[in-house]
């Protein structure tokens, strides 16, 4: 059979995994089958006893092949349960079904087909080539990133910080951010560090992290606050205090931002498992009313990332594929309608959660958004640099 179609790494993952059961299925064979060779051994020997007939090889083989089989399990072969091989094959089923899901013929405009190794490298290669400032006055994009709690905001910093530094061994999962395990956002830190190409080059971003905009039960991050936050009022060397920036004094609270310390891009984080026509969801309704306040003519650019695509059938081992995910490209799509941006700035994410090693299709994904996000930030700031700073805000 001849096939044009490339073979990716969820072909490749199919068959080792059903390698895998095969195997055990083997393995189990061998205990399953050893009692029954002691019974016919038995009756064979039996048999011999009773009638001085038997086949001679047969006592013989039997022998050998127990002998063969209990040394097997004396070097340290397992039994797998039942239960362990139906898991097995539920997790092919689940690659097999995403396969099928999989449409060659999605068009999205200017993506990849796959995300493979190359284009990863092309991103870090145009980050490589950044300077490390923009401009004398406004050295670097700044970027905040809006969402509810647990949307995968921190997530998203830790898989851009994995992308660039580009070790195939480590994920950064603590990046100037505590994990959330309790659904409890423990965003402390509001500036974070410098972004670096393989951890020495910096690149001329900077990204704020925002505590979740929803479970707001004091309304602490209302739409003052975050209309603060775009407008660069919040110190970046503090801690974020939503209360200070309300009240608009206290340590945290800048009361003359300039151009450089407003934010140039933001960034809104929606899980792909979000019902998007659920009129109750807070952080949305905060999401379309904070852009009612801030759309007017001097514009701060938003993109959107869609976290958690890996959540709704597109297996980590196929993201390669992502953009050949009809429902992927819907929600996007639907983000796109919901939230009024367009949908060439509207990214597929899947960040990192419990996989051991990073993945070219996750690091480019990343990237990809990254660089969207950075190109939007810079030309904003060179239009206004062009138009002169005495004219903004
Ligand atoms: N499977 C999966 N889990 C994610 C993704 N993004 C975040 N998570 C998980 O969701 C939880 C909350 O993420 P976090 O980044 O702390 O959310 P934040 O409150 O918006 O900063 C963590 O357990 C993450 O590992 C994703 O894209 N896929
Ligand atoms: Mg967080």
């Amino acid at each position: 059979m001849t096939s044009t179609r490339r073979r990716g790494l969820i072909d490749i993952e199919i068959d080792a995994q059903k390698e895998k059961v095969r195997k055990i299925k083997e393995d189990n064979r061998i205990f399953d089958t050893l009692e029954t060779d002691k019974t016919t051994l038995d009756n064979e020997k039996k048999k011999w006893f009773f009638t001085r007939w038997f086949s001679p090889t047969s006592i013989d083989d039997l022998e050998k092949r127990i002998a063969r089989k209990e040394q097997k399990i004396k070097e340290g072969l397992e039994r797998t349960s039942i239960d362990k091989i139906h898991e097995l094959e539920e997790r092919i089923r689940i690659l097999e079904l995403a396969k099928t899901n999989r449409c060659e013929n999605v068009v999205w405009m200017d993506v990849p087909e796959i995300l493979d190794k190359k284009i990863q490298d092309d991103y870090l290669e145009k980050f490589r080539k950044l300077p490390q400032k923009i401009d004398e006055q406004v050295q670097s994009v700044n970027i905040t990133m809006f969402g509810g709690v647990g949307v995968g905001k921190s997530s998203f910093l830790n898989t851009v910080v994995t992308a660039l530094i580009n070790n195939p061994q480590r994920i950064y999962r603590d990046y100037k951010t505590a994990p959330s395990t309790t659904g409890i956002s423990k965003t402390k830190a509001f500036q974070l560090d410098k972004l670096k190409v393989g951890d020495t080059r910096v690149v001329p971003i900077r990204f704020y992290d925002c505590p979740g905009i929803n479970e707001d039960e004091y309304n602490t991050m209302n739409l003052d606050v975050l209309e603060a936050v775009i407008k660069g009022h919040v110190k970046e060397d503090s801690t974020f205090n939503p209360e200070e920036i309300r009240k608009k004094r206290g340590q945290s609270y800048r009361e003359h931002p300039t151009f450089k310390d407003v934010m140039h891009c933001i960034v809104f984080v929606i899980p792909a498992t979000t019902n998007l026509y659920d009129r109750d969801d807070e952080a949305l309704n905060k999401i379309r009313n904070l852009q009612q306040r801030i759309n007017g003519p001097r514009d701060v650019k938003q993109v959107a990332i869609v976290t958690n695509i890996d959540r709704i059938g597109v297996p980590n081992v196929d993201m390669e594929s992502v953009f050949k995910y009809p429902n992927v490209k819907e929600f996007c799509e639907d983000v796109s309608k919901v939230l009024e941006i367009e949908i060439q700035s509207v990214y597929p994410i899947a960040n990192y959660h419990e996989e051991q090693k990073p993945t070219a299709a996750k690091n480019a994904l990343a990237l990809m958004a990254l660089w969207d996000m950075f190109k939007c930030g810079e030309r904003h700031i060179k239009k206004k640099l062009e138009i002169g700073l005495n004219d903004d805000q």
